[in-house]
């Protein structure tokens, strides 16, 4: 039994697509980050931080979606989906895989501030401006490596890919995705692919945006 932990349109969805596109269906628990479903010593006893993702493998509980990916490369590399070690491209696989947890972490700083404080008055247009800055910053440089190759590696397609390809629809509720052309090209060929449309699918819509576009709102 293989069961995911899960919040649709969150990292989750990282694990989720890479069991796809090994063809691995698993048992989904879908939560909700504002309902307080992860808020629970159940909950906690899977990942004391509450958060998602958490998968339920092998006889282990994992937690830290780049953890469980890389897991899931080593242990089952029959799918070609990593770069493990003696690989030519390892370390630049290792990069950009945990270089997508950077994008996240900006796009994560936006959506407490526009979408989940309770409250609009409690927003902060300041912080809000600089992480859009900062996102944008961190996208330039896989805008520029994407706009030569259609994937992070040169020699295809890997899981470095699903860790970074799930956030690029999501920063683009913050930036404008006509200074990222590269990027809308590349977000189609990932959302083209099987595995990506039966793990969406799958996890069901989108429960974290409500709009399709978060402006800086005036200080
Ligand atoms: N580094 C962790 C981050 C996990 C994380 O923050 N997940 C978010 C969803 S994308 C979450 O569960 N948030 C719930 C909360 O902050 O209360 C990972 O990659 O798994």
């Amino acid at each position: 039994m293989i069961r995911l932990h899960a919040v649709p349109g969150s990292r989750s969805f990282r694990v989720h697509w890479l069991l796809a596109e090994m063809g691995i269906e698993p048992e989904v628990e879908n939560y909700r980050i504002a309902d307080g479903s992860l808020d629970t010593e159940g909950y906690r006893a899977l990942n004391p931080a509450g958060r998602v993702p958490a998968l339920e493998i092998d006889g282990i509980t994992m937690i830290e979606s780049g953890a469980i990916v890389e897991y899931l490369c080593e242990t089952r590399p029959e799918h070609g989906l990593g770069r493990l070690p003696g690989d030519p491209e390892r370390a630049e696989f290792l990069v950009w895989l945990h270089y997508a947890e950077t994008v996240a972490t900006a796009i994560q700083n936006l959506n407490l501030q526009q979408v989940f404080l309770p409250d609009p008055a409690m927003r902060s247009p300041t912080v809000i401006a600089l992480e859009v800055r900062r996102l944008a910053t961190a996208l330039k440089p896989l805008e520029k490596r994407l706009s030569g190759q259609d994937y992070l590696l040169a020699s295809g397609f890997s899981a470095a890919d699903v860790m970074f390809g799930f956030g690029v629809e999501a920063a683009f509720h913050y930036v404008y995705k006509e200074k990222f052309p590269a990027l809308v090209a590349y977000h189609a060929r990932l959302a083209a692919r099987p595995a990506y449309q039966a793990a969406m699918a799958e996890q069901g819509p989108d429960s974290i945006y409500t709009q399709d576009f978060y402006e800086v709102p005036r200080g």
